[in-house]
């Protein structure tokens, strides 16, 4: 067994620093960021005003607690002031845009200095060591490459962590597998459901597993569960990792589990202070519970973040982990706030109807969720696919062979158990759900398109 001290750490002397130290480095880089905006962003210094911060208050603060009296900056702030309005710093100073495409016009307008862009490679390097990456390894990223802070920010931390990179964004995926047995890539960078879309694509192709490298994935973008975890790890043979973060926040890297805990994802804390708050009063609930996450930045400077909702649900860890890192760890991320579904007076997410759908082996990973009204009641239609291995043992589904009536009830029944929902569920035969190439669309929702 690996001691603490063998575990490999890309930034030893910070990712295991005593919670004191880094208390005092928090504190210091919140007072430094807190003067920044205060000084460069109209916006937040009217705030800060309003709340009675001043210059001299900041100053003074005396712990990091003392954020829970600011105000809150959403998603709507970034947008309301399209495209530079929040930046902190001016125009020549900024070395790279990045923009996260909303469903709802303009996009969120991201931007990072040159000191920005090495903080990200540092952070995703960590992200990366922690993860099972090492400087000698080859790496495929297939993240977007582009405005998505996907494929560039762990691209820069790869590249910094000394690994050689493949960079092949997503899309072409035959041609992606190629690479990955001529190349012998030991770590996949992908969105979880792009792996599955590579890993199914695979089995058509009948490739023997021996013919890739891969040994880790480290997956991220996107809600996904423990369930389609173990899909992924059963089907690719691999330790399939979670890592999360936001372009307002910094992009990928922001946290990342650990390959020798694999239970909650380590926050860099130097970096990002973060706080779960009740979504609906806003207040900070106690360590352990579920609530929105919030985080403020410490470091950035082309746009820093104070109090940032990002409509993710998640606990804090604050138990230390067997690594021996002393960032304190976040849940995966269970949902985002967004997605909720209210089907017939039951309020669920997407992710727990994966959970349920996974649970059963006669259905694929592969599955979305139509919502529409009718009569002014919001109805839900599950569409799943069933697996190959069901239309071989059950004959032709095109031709109506099939007995699917006991699988049907079967779902319904666990649909209503679980989760207490009455859905109407389609089933369909394999590759009849477009596949992902990025972040996977679950939810497709009819009722936008209706006039009301
Ligand atoms: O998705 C950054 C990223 C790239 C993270 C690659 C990990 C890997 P955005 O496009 O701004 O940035 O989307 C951010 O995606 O608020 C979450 O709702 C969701 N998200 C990101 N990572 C995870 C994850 C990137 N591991 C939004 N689990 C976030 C669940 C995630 N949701």
């Amino acid at each position: 067994m690996t001691t603490k001290s063998e575990v490999f750490m890309w930034n030893r002397a910070i990712e295991s620093i005593d919670r004191a130290s880094l208390e005092a480095l928090q504190l210091k880089r919140l007072k430094a960021t807190m003067l920044d905006v205060y000084h460069n962003v109209p916006l937040l210094k009217e705030r800060f005003t309003a709340s009675g911060v001043t210059a001299d208050s900041i100053e003074a603060m005396k712990s990091v607690a003392d954020l829970a009296r600011l105000p809150f900056m959403k998603k709507s702030d970034l947008r309301d002031n399209y495209p530079f309005g929040l930046f902190a710093r001016p125009l020549k100073d900024v070395n790279r845009l990045h923009a996260s495409s909303g469903t709802k016009g303009k996009p969120t307008v991201v931007g990072y200095t040159k000191t920005d862009i090495e903080t990200w490679a540092e952070a995703c390097a960590r992200s990366l060591a922690c993860g099972g990456g090492r400087p000698s390894d080859i790496l495929h990223n297939s993240y977007g490459y582009g405005l998505f802070t996907g494929g560039l920010g762990m691209h820069y931390g790869a590249e910094k962590l000394g690994c050689t990179v493949v960079p092949a964004s997503g899309g072409r995926t035959q041609q992606q597998i190629m690479l990955l047995q001529d190349f012998g890539a030991r770590i996949l960078l992908s969105t979880p459901s792009y792996a599955l879309n590579m890993a199914y694509t695979m089995a058509e192709m009948e490739l023997p597993r021996d013919s890739i490298k891969l040994e880790i994935g480290i997956f991220g973008a996107e809600p996904w569960t423990e369930e389609m975890r173990d899909q992924l790890e059963n089907l690719l043979k691999i330790q399939a990792l979670d890592i999360y973060g936001l372009s307002e926040v910094m992009g990928p890297g922001v946290s990342m589990e650990c390959l020798e805990a694999k239970h909650g994802l380590h926050i860099w804390e130097d970096l990002f202070i973060a706080e779960i708050v009740d979504p609906v009063s806003g207040e900070v609930v106690a360590d352990g519970e579920e609530g929105e996450l919030v985080f403020t930045t410490l470091t950035k400077e082309a746009i820093p973040v104070v109090r940032y909702r990002t409509g993710d649900l998640s606990r804090l860890i604050v138990e230390p982990c067997v690594c021996g890192r002393t960032m304190r760890r976040m849940t995966r991320v269970r949902a985002r706030l967004d997605d909720m579904l209210i089907i017939r007076g039951v309020n669920l997410y997407p992710s727990e109807i994966e959970k349920a759908l996974l649970s059963m082996e006669e259905l694929a990973p592969h599955y979305q969720l139509v919502i529409d009204r009718v009569k002014a009641l919001d109805t839900l239609e599950i569409q799943v696919e069933v697996t190959e291995a069901i239309i071989n043992r059950w004959g032709h589904f095109e031709d109506g062979h099939m007995d699917l009536t006991g699988l049907h009830e079967n779902i319904q029944k666990l649909l209503k158990d679980s989760l207490g929902l009455t859905a109407d569920v389609t089933l369909l035969k394999p590759k009849s759900i477009a596949r992902s190439e990025g972040k996977a669309v679950r939810v497709v929702d009819k009722r936008k398109t209706k006039s009301c």
